[in-house]
């Protein structure tokens, strides 16, 4: 019961923060959640940690005037803070440990390290959006227009307008968002998903693609935000001879992983947990995860970088062939 929620933040400065490079499921959750706590008489701070912004994030933010910042020293938070964590959890990658104290999580990834919150909601559905929206739903609460918008922005985003890992609950939410949103700012969010700057990452997909069998590998040999890795993989994976769409990003601190899948057969969590060990860690859903290694892994591998990425490239498309049927070796 969320409201269990409520009490937990009675005291102290309450801070929610989503996943590091916020998606737009992200960004949705978070605001979602900052207008239901305030309906309580809770005010909160969104924050998130990663420098980069981008067009689809900044096009929400500016159009509803979500008060979002990136986490600096500047926002003075404590270690009796409260952190309401929001479509991610404690100990994942893409979550930076924050001086305050993580009460509560909000979340709907499988969960890896099992962590001891005092509110958990972590559901294994399509979009966190969706378990925001089945608060307001819960509690009947009036949903504004604006936060129905975002949220079912997010839910589509994140489900790929509803064609990847849609549950019970994102149907249950779907009409519900889906009357009360303002589908003219809906399709603007849309059509403003990507920036000019963008395209290098894409131009980079385009020249580097290697397809074994299904599996369609692309490196970005720069550093980019997940979100849009993740627009990588959507578009490499749209492709009629990829499947499986494996996108690798170079950082300064190490090498990230985003796999997409569209088999049955194919589990994106397990092939990143299970191959990225133990030089880093991965894990996701059956449809999307992400994984991350390290440099100094990298680094005290001995080999170099392009040498790395090919052992690393061997290894999914090993696991990869193991667990398709009839692919050929
Ligand atoms: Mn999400």
């Amino acid at each position: 019961m969320v409201e269990k929620l409520f009490e937990i933040l009675q005291t102290g400065r309450i801070f929610l923060q989503t996943h590091n490079y916020p998606d737009p499921d992200a960004i949705a959750s978070a605001f979602g959640l900052q207008k239901l706590l305030a309906h309580f008489g809770l005010k909160s701070e969104i924050c998130y940690v990663g420098a980069a912004e981008r067009a689809s994030v900044n096009t929400a933010v500016r159009e509803f005037d979500i008060d979002i910042a990136p986490y600096s020293e500047a926002l003075g938070m404590q270690e009796d803070d409260k952190i309401v964590l929001v479509d991610g959890q404690k100990l994942n990658a893409n979550m930076t440990d924050l001086p305050g104290d993580e009460v509560a999580c909000i979340d709907h990834h499988p969960i890896y390290n099992v962590i001891e919150y005092q509110y958990s909601d972590i559901r294994l559905v399509g979009a966190c959006s969706s378990i925001i929206a089945d608060y307001y739903d819960e509690l009947k609460l009036p949903m504004p227009s604006e936060v129905a918008t975002m949220l079912l922005y997010g839910l589509q985003v994140d489900t790929g307008y509803m064609t990847r890992g849609v549950n019970e609950l994102d149907l249950k939410v779907f009409p519900l968002l889906y009357r009360k949103a303002d589908h003219n700012r809906l399709e603007l969010l849309a059509s403003r998903s990507l920036e000019f700057a963008d395209l290098k990452a894409f131009g980079a997909a385009i020249n580097n693609i290697q397809i074994y069998d299904k599996a369609g590998f692309v490196h970005i040999p720069f550093a980019c935000p997940d979100a849009l890795i993740a627009q990588v993989a959507d578009f490499v994976l749209s492709l009629a001879e990829v499947d499986i769409a494996v996108i690798s990003s170079s950082r300064q601190n190490g090498l990230k992983f985003s796999v997409r899948s569209v088999l049955p057969e194919l589990h994106s969590g397990n092939l990143l947990a299970e191959t990225m060990p133990p030089y880093g860690n991965g894990g996701g859903h059956a449809s999307m995860a992400g994984g991350f290694i390290k440099r100094e892994s990298i680094e005290k591998s001995g080999l170099s970088a392009a040498q790395f990425l090919s052992l690393m490239h061997q290894r999914l498309l090993g696991y990869i062939r193991d667990h398709l049927p009839g692919s050929e070796a």
